[in-house]
């Protein structure tokens, strides 16, 4: 048995850290129930001087009303740490806290609550006046110009520029020299905001990331070290590799020589050195899609190591709120819904909308990923129409969202605040009228929690079970029992482009509290062929649900990635309606598949291992934070520190056998297993989470029958949990056992890991 390497990882100093107290963690999925609207004001860096910020905010106060108990206004600013906010080179280009100390006093003399941005992304000199006046991009400019720091395309130009919103530089996590200036100022900027909260807790209301991470164009990254990293990553060799830093997190699966790649590729490169990403995009072609998911997995990587590191300089995750512009343009940006996801604390959006199903296309999706603690951090309604604007935030608290940051981009900016929201004959004013209302209206009315899907409640319809009674037109409509459909495990029902499957459902009343979800995950069955693009919809006596659809690009298929997403149906409890699952899409390439559908009614969901007994294989790491107990002990809260969960003991090969064993208590009914990644990892997505596994059940502890089997699964995120969803069996024992394991990120071993093991009916 040898020891968990990782605990020396994380007992290393951070350089410039200080010892700032955590302040206390709030669960964001359960117990908040403030929606809070903060819009974007930079405070001094707009046309005025500091001495007009309080003068400012009191005006917005007047104008747009305070909200009240559970509806507040607050307002959000940025912390530049890489431009504006930096000391000089004496003290290489540290970060220097007068700016964001500005802004936090005056949060306090205003009595309003704040997000802070942590600008130092793209717009990291998005108008950042340095304090001397000039534009603080100095240190940008001096990480720029050393080798091999910005975003390079196909012929080696660099397209990173000082015009805000273009510092690319390469997101490849070989690229040191900026990552590490970036952890180190960020650090700092997270440290000052923390022990400013740790004094004024009611008045922080999170940070969020860098702003809209993406790829220039479809021309990126061809930087070297992306391309070398892609070459890691591939084989997981290097960082990827035995004793790097990311072990566990590479490629599933990882291809074993040049050759292989090449026949899956289509390709003829004559080794790994010489192995490059093609010159250009051509969607559905496996070559480019293989290398796309590269480009969207940088950008999954950039977002979950920032906030992992504000995770560690003390701000719950649950806080930390991801801040992506998704799906403008798959494969010029790379931005694929999952990157706004990707932070593994809290999720969102930029967002631009003229009508607020637009909006449902974006927060449905993010609040199945169990992202229900979501903000949009940016919000641009795109109309003049007040009650447009109002029903759109209408539309967003309905799903629960936490934070809305209004955005307003005014025809006259040079003369008013960048982001004024009132006092101009434009858009900023019907924008102000809506939220004037929505403050004063919804002041004390609890925020609409949604329940998580791992939790999501009583399964009260299963679509599957019922598809026999459903009424289908159009091709191939049929059932696919779980784990077959590419080896993902979802029970799924399957359809082609065209399909239409009807149920005629009697759904149960709710009392009090109680809501009605309906939940599923959707994906494309076949990969075969170029392009194309299925939108699922799912109606309710012929309404949408999904605004205008859910769109999954093939690129869905091709990385066998399932797009989860969750609709509140509560309106229609006690009432029989007609559910129609839809889909539409180019013939030849849509088919399509929903995942385990079914309805929940929530509050009274039940994790049925919570607190019961676990027996496992092997255990390690006991005293340092591993413990087979914590496997059911419900804390799946994302903290970095703590108590983690239940590591197995290191094996030199990926091939050995560990099995976690929860012990009911009795015998249940059981339709659903939900699996956690461990959480703890400082930098990087989740590791030691089993390869290949069965999920079985037992009568007696010791004849088990396989519930469901699953190879090949791909590395999830850092405490991300997976709702495994499997037709319903009797069983008083539930076990996870593994024949192939993960790597653990900076170990030279393969262990079995989890965070959590849940079991729902
Ligand atoms: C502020 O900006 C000016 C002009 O861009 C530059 O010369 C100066 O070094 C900057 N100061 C700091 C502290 O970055
Ligand atoms: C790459 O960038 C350089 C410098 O901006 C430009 O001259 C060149 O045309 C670009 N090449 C391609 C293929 O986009
Ligand atoms: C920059 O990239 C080149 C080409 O791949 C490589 O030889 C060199 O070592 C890199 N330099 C740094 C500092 O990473
Ligand atoms: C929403 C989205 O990005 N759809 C894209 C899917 O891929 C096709 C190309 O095959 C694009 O045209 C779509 O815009």
């Amino acid at each position: 048995m040898r020891l968990l390497g990782s605990f020396a990882l994380l007992a290393v100093p951070l350089f410039g850290k200080t010892s700032a107290t955590p302040i206390a963690p709030r669960s964001g999925t359960s117990t908040e129930s403030i929606t809070y609207i903060t819009p974007i004001w930079e405070g001094a860096l707009a046309s005025h001087t500091r001495s007009d910020d309080l003068a400012v905010l009191s005006t917005m106060k007047t104008l747009l009303g305070l909200g009240g108990t559970y509806t507040k206004l607050g307002w959000s600013f940025s912390s530049w740490a890489l431009s504006r906010d930096i000391h000089g080179p004496d003290s290489d280009y540290s970060f220097d806290p007068t700016n964001l100390n500005h802004m936090l006093d005056l949060a306090v003399s205003s009595d309003l609550p704040i997000l802070v941005h942590m600008n130092n992304g793209r717009w990291a000199d998005c108008c950042t006046p340095n304090s001397s006046g000039g534009w603080g991009d100095v240190l940008l400019d001096i990480i720029a110009a050393q080798p091999n720091t910005t975003v390079l395309n196909s012929s080696g130009g660099s397209l990173f520029s000082h015009n805000g919103g273009n510092n690319y530089f390469t997101l490849s996590r070989l690229n040191t020299v900026y990552r590490n200036y970036k952890k180190r100022n960020i650090q700092a900027s997270t440290e000052a905001i923390v022990e400013w909260a740790a004094a004024h807790p009611s008045l922080f209301v999170g940070v969020s990331l860098d702003s809209e991470t993406i790829m220039p164009n479809n021309g990126a990254d061809y930087n070297p070290l992306a391309t070398e990293e892609w070459r890691q990553w591939l084989q997981n060799i290097g960082i990827y590799g035995p004793g790097g830093a990311y072990f566990g997190q590479g490629r599933t699966p990882a291809f074993s020589g040049i050759e292989s790649f090449n026949s899956a590729m289509g390709t003829t490169f004559a080794s790994w050195n010489a192995l490059q990403p093609p010159p250009s995009i051509t969607p559905g072609q496996t070559f480019s899609e293989e290398w796309n998911r590269w480009r969207v997995t940088l950008i999954n990587h950039a977002v979950a190591d920032e906030t992992f590191w504000i995770a560690e300089a003390g701000v719950p995750r649950a806080l930390v709120y991801g801040h992506q512009t998704p799906r403008l343009d798959d494969y010029g940006f790379a931005d694929a819904l999952e990157t706004a996801t990707a932070a593994n604390g809290a999720s969102g959006v930029t967002y631009y909308a003229w009508t607020p199903s637009d909006i449902g296309q974006v927060d449905n999706p993010l609040r199945g990923t169990g992202k229900n603690n979501f903000g949009v951090f940016e919000l641009n309604p795109l109309t003049t129409d007040a009650t447009r604007s109002y029903n759109t935030l209408l539309t967003l608290v309905n799903d629960g969202i936490k934070v809305i940051c209004p955005n307003s981009w005014e025809s006259d900016q040079a003369t008013k605040d960048q982001y004024a929201l009132f006092g101009s004959p434009n858009w900023g004013d019907t924008f102000g009228l809506a939220l004037n209302k929505f403050l004063a209206d919804r002041a004390e009315i609890p925020r609409n929690i949604q329940p998580p899907p791992w939790n999501p409640g009583n399964r009260v319809v299963d679509f599957y079970d019922a598809f026999p009674a459903a009424t289908s037109s159009g091709p191939d409509n049929h059932l696919e029992p779980a784990g077959s459909v590419g080896g993902v495990i979802r029970k799924s029902v399957y359809s082609a482009v065209g399909g239409v499957i009807s149920y005629s459902v009697a759904l149960p009343a709710v009392s009090g509290t109680q809501r009605l979800n309906l939940w599923t995950s959707v994906g494309i069955r076949d990969g075969a062929g170029n392009g194309g693009e299925s939108t699922f919809q799912v109606t309710i006596n012929g309404q949408n649900l999904f605004g205008t659809g859910l769109r999954l690009n093939k690129s869905f298929w091709v990385w066998k990635h399932w797009l989860p997403a969750m609709v509140d149906v509560t309106p229609w409890a006690g009432s029989t309606v007609t559910f129609a699952f839809t889909t539409t899409g180019e013939n030849y390439y849509g088919w399509t598949t929903w995942g385990a559908p079914a309805i929940y009614a929530s509050a009274t969901g039940n994790d049925l291992a919570a607190g019961k007994s676990v027996s496992v294989s092997s255990s390690d790491g006991a005293g340092a934070g591993w413990d087979s107990g914590f496997l059911t002990d419900g804390n799946v809260d994302g903290d970095v520190r703590g108590r983690i969960g239940w590591s197995s003991v290191s094996h030199a090969s990926a091939t050995g056998s560990e099995y976690a064993s929860v012990d009911l208590g009795s015998e249940r009914s059981i339709g659903r297993v939900v699996l956690f990644a461990r959480s703890d990892l400082v930098e990087g997505t989740g590791s030691g989470f089993p390869v290949d596994f069965k999920i079985q059940g037992s009568g007696d502890g010791a004849a088990w029958r396989d519930l469901l089997v699953q190879t090949g699964f791909p590395a999830p995120l850092a405490g991300e949990g997976l709702v495994f969803a499997f037709p319903s069996a009797n069983a008083r024992w539930v076990r996870v056992v593994a024949s192939k394991l993960g790597g653990v990120g900076g170990e030279n071993w393969y262990r079995m890991q989890l965070g959590d093991f849940q079991v729902y009916a």
